[in-house]
C-alpha cells in the first residue's frame, strides 16, 4: 500500500480523546490505549491504536508514556490588566465585601485607573507572565477579555495586547470586548450614557478594527441591568459578533435568560441562576461556564445549580476567570480540582469543561477541544496514570509535553 504522507507522528502514550462518539470506549473520555496521532498542516490527520497506524515515512516522536488529552482551553480570563489588587485582598480578609469595595470606588474601577496608565508594552510584559503560567499547566487555547479600559483607546489597547500574545506565543488566543464591565468614574450616575458610548462608539470601532471575536457584559447590581445589556447585545448582533455574559454571580437579575434569548455562546458564573433561566440556556445551547476560583476567593456560599444543569444537559465549561480582583488564578488544573471538590463535578466533567465544552463556549467546537481527525493538533502529554489525576493533584508539574498545531513547544 502507498505510504501516507504525514508531517509528523506521535506515539508512546494512551489518549483521552474527549470525542463523545469514540467507538472503542463509552466512558466519556474517548480512551484509546497505546495510541498514535499523525499530524498534517497543524491538524490531526490520523488517530487510533498505534498498531493500526498506516505505513508512513514521517518523523516519529515517542512521548515515552503518560496520557495525552486535548490541550486545555481556558474560555474565560481577564489576563491583561495594569497593577494588582493585593491590598484589596487584605481588606477582604479583614471583612470588607467585594461589593462594598466596588461601591467605595475600589475593585474593577481601580484596575481601570492602572490599566489606562500602563503602556501597551507594560501590559504585554505583565500579561505574558500570567499567560505563560497557564500554558505551563497545559493551556493551549485561551480567551482574553478587555474590560479594564472602559474607553475606546484603552479597550483597544488591551485587545491589541491580547492579539499580540497569540502571535508571539504557542497558544490560540480568542479576544472578547467587555466594555460593559463596570461604570467608569467619569460616567458616575449616567450608566445609560455610558452604554450609549459602548454601543455607538466602542463596539463599532473595535469590530471595525477586527480586535474582538465576541462581546461580553457584566449583568449585576454593581454593574449593568438586563435592559442595558440587551442594548449591548443588539449592537453586537448588528456587528455580527457572538455574545457571552457574566451573570448571576452575586444576585439573580435574569441575565442568563437574556443571554439565552440572544443565543449567547456562554453565560458565566451562575451561582444565583434561576431554574427558568437554566431551562432557557438548555434550549438555546448556551454553555454554562463555572468559575470556582471566583467562588473560592470571594468565599461565596451559594453554589451554582450543577445537578440541575447536568439534568438539563447544559454543557458545563470550567475556566479560571483569571483577574486581579475576584480570581487571581494562574492554574486551570486547580480550577478543575475546585470544580470537583466545591461544585460536585466529576473529574470527567471537569476535563470536559476545559476541553470539549470550553471549546464550545468560544465557538470553536468544530475545531478544538477533542482529539479527532480534522481538529487542531493541540494536545498535552501528562505524567499521570489515569485522566482523573488531572483534577486530583493540586499543583505540581504534570505536563510532560505540549504540542500546538502539531509541533512540540
Ligand atoms: N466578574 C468577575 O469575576 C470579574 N469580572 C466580573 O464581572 C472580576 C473583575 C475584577 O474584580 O477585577
Ligand atoms: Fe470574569
Amino acid at each position: 500500500m502507498a505510504q501516507q504522507s504525514f508531517d509528523r507522528v506521535y506515539l508512546g502514550f494512551h489518549a483521552a480523546t474527549m470525542a463523545p462518539n469514540n467507538a472503542t470506549d463509552s466512558s466519556g473520555y474517548g480512551i484509546i490505549e497505546d495510541a498514535a496521532i499523525a499530524v498534517s498542516q497543524g491538524r490531526i490527520s490520523w488517530i487510533g491504536k498505534a498498531t493500526d497506524l498506516p505505513d508512513h515515512n514521517a518523523t516519529t516522536s515517542d512521548l515515552g508514556g503518560g496520557w495525552v488529552t486535548p490541550g486545555l482551553i481556558d474560555c474565560h480570563t481577564h489576563l491583561v490588566f495594569g497593577g494588582d489588587r493585593a491590598a484589596e485582598y487584605e481588606m477582604r480578609l479583614q471583612g470588607a465585601s467585594y461589593e462594598d469595595i466596588a461601591k467605595a470606588g475600589g475593585g474593577i474601577v481601580s484596575t481601570v485607573t492602572d490599566t489606562r496608565q500602563a503602556t501597551e508594552a507594560e501590559l504585554l510584559v505583565s500579561a505574558r507572565k500570567r499567560l505563560c503560567a497557564l500554558m505551563a499547566d497545559g493551556v493551549t487555547c485561551v480567551e482574553i477579555k478587555s474590560g479594564y479600559g472602559l474607553d475606546l483607546d484603552t479597550e483597544a489597547k488591551m485587545l491589541k495586547v491580547a492579539r499580540r500574545l497569540g502571535e508571539e506565543l504557542s497558544v490560540t488566543v480568542r479576544t472578547t470586548c467587555l466594555a460593559a464591565h463596570a461604570l467608569p468614574s467619569e460616567y458616575k450616575g449616567e450608566a445609560d450614557a455610558y452604554i450609549d458610548l459602548v454601543c455607538n462608539s466602542i463596539l463599532p470601532s473595535i469590530a471595525q478594527a477586527g480586535l474582538a471575536d465576541a462581546v461580553d457584559g457584566f449583568c449585576e447590581g454593581i454593574a449593568f441591568s438586563v435592559e442595558q445589556i440587551e442594548r449591548v447585545f443588539q449592537t453586537a448582533q448588528s456587528l455580527g459578533l457572538p455574545v457571552k455574559l457574566h451573570a448571576e454571580q452575586l444576585s439573580d437579575l435574569g441575565g442568563s435568560g437574556l443571554a439565552a434569548k440572544y443565543k449567547a455562546l456562554s453565560s458565566d458564573h451562575l451561582e444565583y441562576l434561576s431554574d427558568a433561566d437554566a431551562v432557557a440556556m438548555a434550549k438555546a445551547g448556551t454553555v454554562a461556564v463555572i468559575l470556582p476560583g471566583a467562588f473560592f476567593c470571594l468565599k461565596e456560599t451559594k453554589l451554582p445549580p450543577i445537578a440541575r444543569l447536568r439534568e438539563l444537559g447544559v454543557a458545563m465549561a470550567v475556566a479560571s476567570d483569571a483577574n486581579p480582583g475576584s480570581a487571581p488564578v494562574l492554574s486551570l488544573r486547580l480550577m478543575m480540582s475546585m470544580a470537583c471538590t466545591l461544585f460536585g463535578l466529576t473529574p470527567l466533567e471537569a476535563l470536559q469543561g476545559v476541553t470539549i465544552h470550553g471549546a464550545k463556549a468560544l465557538g470553536l467546537g468544530d475545531t478544538h477541544g477533542q482529539l479527532k481527525v480534522g481538529f487542531a493538533a493541540d494536545f498535552v502529554c501528562w505524567d499521570v496514570n489515569k485522566p482523573a489525576e488531572l483534577s486530583y493533584w493540586l499543583g505540581g508539574q504534570l505536563v510532560k509535553h505540549r504540542a500546538v498545531a502539531g509541533a512540540l513547544t
